[in-house]
């Protein structure tokens, strides 16, 4: 019996030596000290042994068991270390090697445009409003003398959400909501989507961005939106640029007129840029028709306003030569990083 002990201890002990991991040593571990294991089996047949025997074959038992038992921790212990050593080589850090920086993210050039405009605008005296791009047909529509036959009510133009409701086709509905909230004076620009039910293509999108302002306070006149007009664009360009009216029409003003400015590229002799034409479409415009203010709780005998409309898109392709609308819009990172 003492020999099969020893035996079984240098079993253990040869086995051990050849453990690679903790798993493997907890399946030693059962095999020699577990309940049904082979030192258990041993001391199951203490019984059978004399009484004088007994002891000295326990003593021995004993021995084994602590024996096997320290072996085996001290190898869970070089396991350990070894692992952990391992983790140091695998996960070592040389803190001076030179960081990696992180790539800055930067306004999208409709963002950054848009933002440039407001500021020029804020500069002289204006506040930035905005409103619900879902918007009843009263505001978008109604209150702005767009009669109900009017084309830009077709549902072929429009995204009606139901009789009464549709995506916003302009800022102005923003603009009537002010007026019939606030006193004059007013002095807003209206920033936002809107939205047109048009193929995409290289100059249409269903959905674009809006700039319109408005004046509404007494004795506003014709020349104060030409005031405006240059002060914008010489904001915008830096340069002393002309300006001129043409005669227009739009339902919710009246007189109504689009104002051009010399062209900025050729300095108004005529370029590719202003097709020849020396004056560059800057925004439609005109002074807020009577029935408009009346509509919004404004007496047109005590005030008068001028109002003006631009699309920022056209703005912003104009500003850095895109001929493509849908680069705007398709995220393309090559496209975008050049901003
Ligand atoms: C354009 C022309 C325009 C307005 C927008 C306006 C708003 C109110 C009252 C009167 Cl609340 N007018 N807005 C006026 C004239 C022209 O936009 O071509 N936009 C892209």
């Amino acid at each position: 019996m003492k020999q099969a002990l020893e035996r079984i201890e240098q079993a253990a002990k040869k086995e051990l030596s050849e453990i690679r991991d903790s798993k493997e040593l907890e399946a030693l571990r059962i095999k020699f000290l577990g309940k049904k294991g082979d030192l258990s089996a041993i001391m199951k047949d203490m019984a059978k042994l004399s009484a004088e025997e007994r002891p000295v074959i326990g003593q021995i038992a004993n021995k084994v068991r602590t024996d096997i038992s320290e072996a085996i921790e001290k190898r869970a212990e070089e396991l350990k270390a070894a692992a952990s050593e391992l983790k140091l080589k695998e996960e070592r850090l040389d803190v001076t090697l030179p960081g990696r920086a992180p790539k800055l993210g930067k306004l999208h050039p409709l963002d950054s445009v848009m933002r440039e405009i407001e500021d020029i605008f804020i500069g002289m005296g204006f506040d930035i409003a905005s409103g619900p791009e879902v918007e009843y047909d009263y505001y978008n529509f109604e209150a702005l003398n767009l009669p109900p036959d009017h084309p830009a009510r077709d549902t072929q133009d429009t995204f009606y959400i139901s009789d009464k409701i549709l995506l916003r086709t302009q800022t102005s509905p923003i603009q009537v909501r002010v007026m019939e909230k606030k006193k004059p004076p007013i002095r807003i620009v209206a920033p936002g989507r809107v939205y047109r039910s048009d193929a995409v293509d290289a100059t249409h999108s269903p959905l674009f961005h809006q700039i319109e302002g408005l004046v509404v306070d007494k004795g506003i006149t014709m020349t104060d939106l030409v005031g405006i007009s240059k002060m914008f664009i010489e904001r915008l360009y830096g340069e002393n640029l002309k300006i001129r009216l043409r005669p227009h029409h739009f339902p919710f003003t009246e007189p109504s007129a689009e104002v051009d400015m010399e062209c900025f590229n050729c300095g108004g002799k005529g370029c590719s840029m202003c097709k020849g034409e020396g004056y560059i479409e800057l925004w439609g415009s005109g002074m807020v028709h009577p029935k408009v203010l009346r509509n919004c709780g404004i007496d047109p005998e005590e005030y008068s306003g001028f109002a003006f409309g631009m699309g920022l898109e056209r703005l912003v392709m104009r500003k850095y030569g895109i001929t493509d609308l849908r680069l705007l819009y398709e995220n393309d990172l090559r496209f975008l990083e050049q901003f």
